[in-house]
C-alpha cells in the first residue's frame, strides 16, 4: 500500500476527528451555538473572553482576564468607577434547561467603597430578566466581603423575576449571563461561574451530548471526509420545496465540477446543515447552497455560527434566503408574518405589530419614502432628550404546538 494509503488516511481521519471534536465539545459554548452544559460550566476564565460590554446606558466597568489571584489559572478582573446612572453591566452568552438550582462562582474583592455591591443577572432572549443581589451569608455589600477569597452561592429561588419583555417567566429561555456593578466603586476577581444542576440533568445533558458527538462521527464516516490540501466543501442537497423566484441550480452538477478541480466534495441534507458541531469551518471550508431562496429555518443558528466563526458560502439559484422553509410541518407559523413590514396595520404601525403608544420622543411607524427591499419599512425614532428605558415593538408569534 501506497504512503498515505488508506489505512493511513483513516487513521489521520480518527486523529484529526478526535482532535476537531475535542476543540469544539471543550469550550464553554459547543460550536458557538450556546447548549446547557452538562458541568454547568458558564466561564472558568480559562478560554478567550466572552464577555462583553452591556450597552444598557450604564457606566462599564473595566475587565479584563488576569492570572492567579483567585489560586491557579485565569479569572476575570473588574474594575468598577460608579457614575450617574448607578450601575454598570459585563455579559456573557449563556443557555440554560431551567431545571438549575443555582449560580455559583468565587470573588475576591480587592477594594470597594462602603455602598459597592454586585448584581447577577439572567436575561430572557425576549427582554425578561431574572436578578439577585450577590451575597455571602448576611453580608451583601462588597466591602464586607473584602480582602477574602469566598465563594458566592446564588440559589435560584432568590432570584426575582423582572418583566421586561413577554413577561413570561422562562428560565430555559435565558441566553445572557450579566454581572452587575453598582452604587460604588470596587474592584474584583472572579473566577468559576457555574450552575448547578440536579443529577439526573447533568446526566441527561451528558447523554445529550454524547449523542450529538456520535452523530457527528458518523456522519463524517459516512461521507467519507478527510483533511483536504484543496479545500472540503459541503453541498447542501436535500428535496427541497419548489420556490417561487428562482431557478435551482443542480448540486451534482456543481459537486462534479469542484471534484474535477481538485475539492472533497460532501453533500449534506438539511437536517444535517442544522448540526452545529457538524456545520464547522475545520470541517468545511465552504458551502454551496444550490437553491438560491430556499433555506432550511432548523440550519438558520448552525449557518449564522458557522460564518461568525469563518465558513464562508456560495449561493446559486436565486436570491439567497429569500423563501425560508421548514422542514417539520406547522413550523412555517412561527416565523414571523410581515417581518418585511410590507402590509399596513392599524394606525402607523406595520400589520401584526403592536407597541406601547409612543412615549417619552421614541416612535416606531411603517414608511413607503424610505425603504431597502419591498415597498414599505420600519422607522425608528428616538428624540435626543428620550432617556435609556426599554420601547418594546413586537409581534405574537402563533405556536402550533
Ligand atoms: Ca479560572
Ligand atoms: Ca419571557
Amino acid at each position: 500500500m501506497p504512503p498515505g494509503g488508506r489505512t493511513d488516511d483513516w487513521r489521520a481521519f480518527r486523529y484529526t476527528l478526535a482532535s476537531v471534536l475535542v476543540v469544539m465539545l471543550a469550550g464553554p459554548s459547543v460550536a458557538g451555538v450556546m447548549r446547557p452544559r452538562a458541568d454547568g460550566l458558564v466561564d472558568d476564565f480559562e478560554g478567550e473572553l466572552r464577555w462583553e460590554p452591556r450597552a444598557d446606558g450604564g457606566q462599564v466597568p473595566e475587565f479584563a482576564l488576569a492570572d492567579g489571584g483567585l489560586g491557579a489559572g485565569r479569572c476575570l478582573r473588574i474594575e468598577y468607577t460608579n457614575g450617574p446612572a448607578g450601575w454598570g453591566n459585563i455579559q456573557c452568552p449563556v443557555a440554560m434547561t431551567g431545571e438549575e438550582t443555582a449560580v455559583t462562582f468565587r470573588l475576591l474583592v480587592e477594594r470597594a467603597d462602603a455602598k459597592a455591591v454586585m448584581h447577577v443577572w439572567l436575561m430572557e432572549g425576549d427582554g425578561d430578566g431574572w436578578l439577585a443581589r450577590v451575597r455571602v451569608g448576611g453580608a451583601d455589600t462588597l466591602a464586607a466581603l473584602l480582602g477574602q477569597p469566598v465563594t458566592v452561592r446564588l440559589p435560584l429561588s432568590d432570584f426575582s423575576f423582572q418583566p421586561r419583555g413577554n413577561r413570561q417567566p422562562a428560565l430555559r429561555d435565558v441566553n445572557l449571563f450579566v454581572l452587575g456593578c453598582n452604587y460604588g466603586d470596587f474592584a474584583a476577581l472572579v473566577d468559576d461561574i457555574v450552575f448547578e444542576l440536579p443529577p439526573e440533568v447533568s446526566a441527561r445533558l451528558r447523554r445529550e451530548e454524547d449523542l450529538r458527538r456520535r452523530a457527528v462521527e458518523e456522519a463524517l464516516k459516512s461521507m467519507d471526509w478527510k483533511p483536504s490540501q484543496r479545500g472540503n466543501i459541503a453541498i447542501f442537497r436535500d428535496r427541497v420545496p419548489p420556490a417561487q423566484e428562482g431557478v435551482f441550480s443542480d448540486p451534482e452538477y456543481i459537486g462534479e465540477v469542484l471534484r474535477r478541480d481538485g475539492y472533497a466534495v460532501h453533500y449534506l441534507t438539511a437536517s444535517q446543515l442544522a448540526m452545529p458541531e457538524l456545520l464547522r469551518p475545520e470541517l468545511f471550508d465552504l458551502v454551496v447552497l444550490p437553491y438560491g431562496p430556499r433555506f432550511p429555518g432548523e440550519a438558520a443558528d448552525s449557518f449564522r455560527e458557522y460564518l461568525r466563526d469563518g465558513g464562508r458560502f456560495l449561493s446559486v439559484g436565486g436570491y439567497a434566503f429569500d423563501e425560508p422553509y421548514f422542514a417539520v410541518p406547522g413550523r412555517e407559523a412561527r416565523s414571523i408574518a410581515n417581518g418585511g413590514f410590507e402590509e399596513a396595520g392599524e394606525g402607523e404601525l406595520p400589520a401584526g405589530w403592536i407597541t406601547e403608544r409612543a412615549r417619552q420622543g421614541v416612535t416606531f411607524r411603517r414608511v413607503t419614502d424610505t425603504k431597502r427591499t419591498g415597498a414599505a419599512a420600519l422607522e425608528i425614532s428616538v428624540a435626543p432628550s428620550a432617556p435609556v428605558d426599554w420601547y418594546i415593538l413586537r409581534q405574537r408569534i402563533d405556536n402550533p404546538d
